[in-house]
């Protein structure tokens, strides 16, 4: 039998960067058409600024083993809607996922394949269980980076699809200065 090697690694707390980890940046650009007000995405688009990074540890995908990632969401709005992470369903849609909130604050919006959405607020030391079959997304209400970790099993893969189309049936806006998770007009 051959035996991975184990892995013991620190995260640095203020950037949330994983040392030797796989960087993933996903700019405004690649998450058109997933707001709501496209005239201030499109203005904004002229900067086109970095809305999250990823640093992940990823294994084959294997089921029993797992991956751990963390995500560093930046604050800011395209219109009222806060920035988020795309947001997605597992392949393997059975596969659950745990997050746990390192800085900044921020929320996950959840939702099963019919359309039924919940709102969890997140901010450091919160732990988030995913269930199997839930959609997730997470969303950034500050305004510094929203940090945390990431563990999903390494066969989960990432369903975007109905997400990208449809969208949450709910979003998280900013109005008269309040954090607001309303139905999205869209849905
Ligand atoms: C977390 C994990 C990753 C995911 C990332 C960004 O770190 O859930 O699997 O890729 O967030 O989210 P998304 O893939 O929806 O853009
Ligand atoms: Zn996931």
């Amino acid at each position: 039998m051959e035996y991975k090697k184990p892995i013991g690694i620190n995260i640095d707390l203020e950037t949330g960067v994983i040392p030797g980890a796989k960087k993933l940046v996903r700019r405004l650009s690649d998450l058109k058409g997933y707001f709501l007000d496209e005239d201030a995405y499109n203005e904004l688009l002229k900067d086109d600024p970095v809305v999250y990074e990823v640093y992940a540890v990823e294994q084959e995908e294997k089921e029993g083993d797992l991956n751990f990632a963390t995500t560093v969401l930046y604050p800011g709005k395209v219109g009222k809607e806060f920035f988020f992470t795309k947001g997605h369903f597992h392949s393997k849609a059975d596969r659950a996922e745990i997050y746990y909130g390192i800085k900044g604050k921020g929320g996950m919006l959840l939702q099963t394949p019919e359309g039924e959405a919940e709102w969890i607020p997140m901010g450091p030391g919160t732990v988030v269980y995913v269930p199997p079959y839930w959609a997730h997304r997470t969303v950034n209400t500050g305004d510094e980076p929203f940090i945390f970790l990431a563990v999903y099993p390494a066969d989960a893969g990432h369903d975007y699809g109905s997400i990208k189309d449809k969208g949450f049936s709910k979003i998280v806006i900013e109005e008269n200065g309040e954090v607001k998770v309303v139905d999205n007009p869209r849905w």
